[in-house]
């Protein structure tokens, strides 16, 4: 068996955030876990189309999809949440009602240098931020707060995809969610 938890993954655009929570949810569909995806494809499209990228926007965003990744969880789902989330007061918010009510919250810092991030920018919103089209973008004029206390930190800039989904599992094992 297995019980519901959040796996939170925060880093910069283009850090391969959505690229490992991809991945993990197929591994984990494949042993008969269930996992549901929260990104920006199904929540800034749906229940969040009404916030932008200000600093107050931001905060909004992820409080909600924090209580909503908390209900999948509660639901014994594991909810692979995937934004940017740039505020440690944030995450740590969306930590803290997950331990409040005694629901697995583990936080994976995808640490990406901004130059690999910038240097993939598969949507090519790096070039026009540094072209100013795009304002508050992430990395280069709106700041991103590192985790200092993750429970996982990848380096997707130099550890491969299996890699990282191995060490993830490797905590739900320890931790008997899986
Ligand atoms: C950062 C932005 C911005 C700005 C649009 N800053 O590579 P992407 O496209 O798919 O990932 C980015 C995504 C970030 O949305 P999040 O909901 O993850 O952000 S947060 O957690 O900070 O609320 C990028 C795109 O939206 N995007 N404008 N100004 N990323």
């Amino acid at each position: 068996g297995h019980r519901g938890a959040t796996i939170w993954f925060t880093g910069l655009s283009g850090s391969g955030k959505s690229t490992v929570a991809v991945e993990l949810e197929g591994v984990l569909h494949e042993h008969g876990v269930l996992a549901y995806r929260l990104d920006g494809d199904n929540v800034r499209m749906g229940i969040n189309k009404n916030l932008g990228f200000s600093a107050e926007d931001r905060t909004e965003n992820i409080r909600r999809i924090g209580e909503v990744a908390k209900l999948f969880a509660d639901s014994g789902i594991i909810a692979l949440s995937s934004f940017i989330s740039p505020y440690v007061a944030d995450r740590d918010a969306v930590r803290e009602l997950h331990v409040a009510a005694g629901i697995d919250f583990i936080e994976v810092f995808v640490d990406c240098s901004l130059e690999a991030a910038e240097g993939r920018d598969p949507k090519g919103l790096y070039k026009k931020a540094r072209a100013g089209e795009i304002k508050n973008f992430t990395g280069i004029d709106d700041p991103y707060e590192a985790p200092p206390s993750a429970e996982i930190h990848l380096h997707s800039d130099q550890q491969s995809l299996d890699e990282e989904v191995a060490q993830i599992l490797g905590e739900l094992r320890e931790r008997g969610i899986i």
